[in-house]
């Protein structure tokens, strides 16, 4: 029997965008109900849970800003969180603000309709609840629906075959474990991982660039210090461009003497930090191929100074620009150092077939395994939307709509789509995510406060309010976030960032590059301007105008 729940608003994923979201919709006295697939809260940080799994944002600021007290007094130990105590941090949210009580876990949204004579979204769920909401914001996550790569034979494989997004309980220290994939998963479940099991391989198409984490203690006094100066801190954070705390330098690289310039990347490196080696060094890295590569030679010693056997530093050495996602580690170069570890570069023995026993390469030698690992990433942002049939006006799908590629303005609304919102959805800010997420929900609380008031101001009091991106917005809004990308060396790397990781997909800008403070100061115009952008209160205008 089908069993309707009433709600002003339903937030699909109780992830940091979904609980934030939940508690700024009931603090706008909407009564908001949030579900999750999982039977617990913490979204990405419940899903991957595979050994190593760490944030690497600093934890200071790998946390929500706007609850004061908490922010001072929760405390934390190290400079980075490992993923159990996300999940513990976000349950602590949750419980602190009473939010559990409009959670309604391991429940999945199959479908989301737009029922345009309600003015409301009917949401059926995998159990038979069906949801009927006024506001729907999708919370699903931008790396949620894991890449399985399509590899001949994979199906055939006899051993333990894992994503690192659906890590089981298993016990793997006497067995040959093969990994397949190096991205930041890959790099943190592979230093875990070498010392306990019995072999390990990495199956490396791309060799990549990772400095020093410098993942430790954090002492009594730096925390303190932190807490007392969180106002300053998050100050600058809203300021600045990728919201990790770090100074975003504008020198060029080649400004500096060859011996300033090492001494700039040695510092870095020793201080540790993705983002701060990227950003914090030289202000040209991801746009001048020249000062690019004094970046690349500069990581290269490192690993022929780390790596001990000249085959396996050779094969780790990456031969593209220093242009991906930044990574960093807690010893991952050091692992090659040990005997049961070793690096086979596909690129140069492609990979053939999996074989029941293991992975055979293209000289016909097999690798033999008990457990293959697949760190094969995500289909990000549009695969945890894709896998749901959401229907807009007119009964236009999501998938329709983003046909030629995602898009949303500024990350968060479709054309077609009223009374919905993305969090973290296309084009959205590439930042510290946990910062970018709360400047989303803040607008999107924003857009449905200003709803609800002009509804309410209605002279027939029988408005329902609703609220749906102008086409030409959305259109404009993916222009300038591609024109942003150009001269970009990002864009020379294939990598979900530009959504070249996934067969079939079109490859398109998936994020505005134009900083966080940049990012706040569009969503702030939108609202002091009155939503110019939005059709508000005009049921059926969407799709014509
Ligand atoms: P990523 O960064 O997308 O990395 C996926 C890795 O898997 C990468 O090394 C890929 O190599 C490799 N891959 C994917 N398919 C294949 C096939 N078919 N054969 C060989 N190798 C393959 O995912 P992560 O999970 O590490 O990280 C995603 C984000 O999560 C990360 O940026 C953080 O923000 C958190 P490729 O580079 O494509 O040659």
């Amino acid at each position: 029997m089908t069993n309707t729940i009433v709600c002003d608003a339903l937030v699909v994923g109780a992830g940091i965008g979904g609980i934030y979201q939940t508690f700024k919709l009931h603090e706008l006295g909407l009564k908001t109900v949030c579900i999750d697939r999982a039977p617990e809260v913490g979204g990405t940080w419940y899903w991957n849970h595979y050994p190593g799994a760490m944030s690497d944002t600093e934890s200071y600021l790998y946390r929500y800003s706007w609850d004061k007290e908490d922010l001072r007094t929760y405390t934390w130990q190290t400079r980075y969180l490992y993923q159990p105590e996300i999940l513990k941090y976000l349950n602590h949210v949750v419980e602190r603000h009473g939010l559990r009580k409009h959670l309604r876990l391991s429940t999945l949204m199959e479908t989301a309709t737009w029922v345009e004579r309600e003015q409301r979204w009917r949401v059926e769920c995998g159990t038979g609840v069906v949801f009927s909401a006024r506001y729907l914001v999708n919370a699903l996550g931008i790396l949620s629906e894991p890449n399985i790569p399509n590899i001949p034979g994979i199906e055939s494989f006899s051993g333990h075959l894992i994503h690192t997004a659906a890590w089981p309980d298993i016990d793997l220290c006497s067995k040959r474990v093969g990994v397949i994939g190096n991205g930041s998963t890959g790099i943190q479940l592979m230093t875990a991982l070498a010392p306990k099991v019995k072999r390990l391989v990495s199956f490396q198409r791309s060799p990549q660039y990772s400095v020093p984490s410098g993942q430790g203690p954090v002492s009594k006094e730096d925390r303190d210090w932190i807490n007392e100066n969180y106002d300053n801190i998050y100050d600058a954070v809203w300021k600045s461009k990728n919201g990790h705390g770090i100074p975003e330098v504008t020198r060029p690289t080649m400004s500096v003497s060859a011996d300033e310039r090492q001494k700039i990347f040695q510092e870095c490196w020793d201080k540790g930090n993705a983002f701060r080696f990227m950003f914090s060094t030289f202000g040209d890295l991801t746009t001048s191929v020249e000062s690019n590569q004094e970046a690349c030679k500069f990581i290269h010693s490192k690993i022929d100074e780390v790596v001990k056997d000249p085959r396996k530093a050779e094969a780790l050495k990456p031969t593209e620009l220093y242009a991906r996602r930044p990574l960093c580690d807690t010893g991952y170069y050091q692992i090659f150092n040990r005997d049961n570890v070793d690096v086979v570069s596909l690129r140069r023995n492609p990979l053939k077939e999996i074989v029941p026993s293991g992975i055979k390469l293209s000289d016909n030698t097999t690798i033999e395994l008990d457990a293959l690992i697949l760190a094969t990433g995500f289909d990000a942002l549009e695969g945890s939307y894709l896998r749901v049939c959401i229907k807009g006006q007119e009964g236009r799908t999501l998938k329709d709509h983003w046909r030629g590629g995602a898009s949303a303005y500024l990350g968060v609304a479709c054309a077609g789509f009223p009374n919905m919102f993305l969090i973290s959805g296309p084009q959205g800010a590439f930042a510290n995510f946990p910062c970018a997420i709360e400047a989303e929900a803040n607008f999107i609380t924003e857009c449905i406060a200003h709803a609800e008031k002009q509804a309410a101001r209605s002279t027939s009091g029988a408005v329902p309010a609703s609220i749906a991106v102008k086409p030409p917005a959305e259109q404009e809004w993916l222009s300038l976030c591609d024109k942003l990308t150009q001269g970009s060396l990002f864009k020379t790397a294939k990598s979900w960032i530009f959504g070249e990781n996934v067969d079939g997909r079109s490859p398109k800008v998936k994020f505005y590059f134009g900083g966080l403070a940049e990012y706040i100061a569009r969503t702030k115009e939108e609202v002091q301007a009155g939503f110019p952008s939005f059709f508000v209160n005009e049921a059926g205008l969407t799709l014509t105008n």
